[in-house]
């Protein structure tokens, strides 16, 4: 029994809280161990990111697991529901600094393209407050709804900025470039848009998952989308610089 005593502590809940906590240590002390050394500036601007990105994770996980990073609902059953505010929290840091990582692939310097660069990270914070609106609002009420489109249009014009503006930079900026680009863009792509899934079929949304699924399930896409992608993108910078400096 740990926490707000309004709070309902689930067992199984916690345990996968624990998981994301300990996977984000590790995750920050694999970018530690792969950024060690000489670095090139590419590798140092992905470095820092993909470290921060685990170590704000790190401490998100840990705030819901010690019981501090929910508040207790009445609504969506008749034993309401713990609403993990600190996801939202996590995300409106950790979702900005990955899409200028993936900027940076694209464009190397993000003065590039500043003003296109920084539309898509407020599009992205935009997608997340707004998301954070519907994950708040009453199961079951018209806002929720009105909310989760509103940051599902948001979401979109994310998209539109990575392969829209994101792209045509990153073929401008090299052969390399262009190919991790894609690379990396698939893949953020496909993971981001099972979060929208999960918020659906979870306790934020529908229901149809009950709470032990939904934070298996964010938690999962967590460690995908935080230590799976970052330590790819930060391998990927890493052997482009080398071929770079070889290349001449
Ligand atoms: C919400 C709910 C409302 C609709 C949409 C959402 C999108 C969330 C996304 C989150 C991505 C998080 C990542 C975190 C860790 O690195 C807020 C769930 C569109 C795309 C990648």
């Amino acid at each position: 029994a740990c926490g707000h005593p309004q709070r309902r502590t689930n067992m199984t809940v916690n345990a996968w809280l624990w998981i994301g906590a300990i996977a984000m240590a590790i995750g920050a002390a694999v970018q530690l161990v792969i950024g060690w050394g000489p670095r090139t500036r590419d590798v140092e601007n992905h470095y820092l990111l993909h470290l921060f990105v685990c170590l704000a994770a790190m401490a998100s996980y840990l705030v819901m697991a010690t019981g501090d990073g929910a508040i207790h609902l009445a609504d969506g059953g008749p034993v309401g529901r713990d609403f993990y505010f600190a996801r939202y929290v996590d995300w409106s840091i950790t979702t900005p600094m990955l899409l200028l990582g993936l900027g940076l692939t694209a464009m190397h310097s993000p003065f590039r393209r500043w003003a296109a660069l920084l539309g898509v990270l407020f599009a992205d914070s935009y997608m997340i407050i707004t998301g954070l609106f519907a994950g708040l609002s009453p199961v079951g009420s018209g806002q929720k709804w009105l909310w989760y489109i509103v940051s599902c249009a948001a979401f979109a014009f994310v998209y539109i900025g990575i392969w829209g503006i994101f792209r045509s930079e990153a073929k401008k900026t090299s052969e390399e470039a262009a190919s991790l680009f894609r690379t990396n863009a698939t893949i953020l792509s496909a993971v981001w848009f099972l979060y929208p899934v999960v918020f659906l079929l979870g306790t934020e949304g529908t229901l149809f998952m009950g709470d032990v699924p939904t934070a298996a399930a964010y938690t999962l896409l967590d460690i995908v989308a935080k230590v799976g992608y970052g330590t790819f993108s930060l391998i990927e910078t890493k052997r482009k610089a080398a071929r770079e400096l070889a290349a001449g």
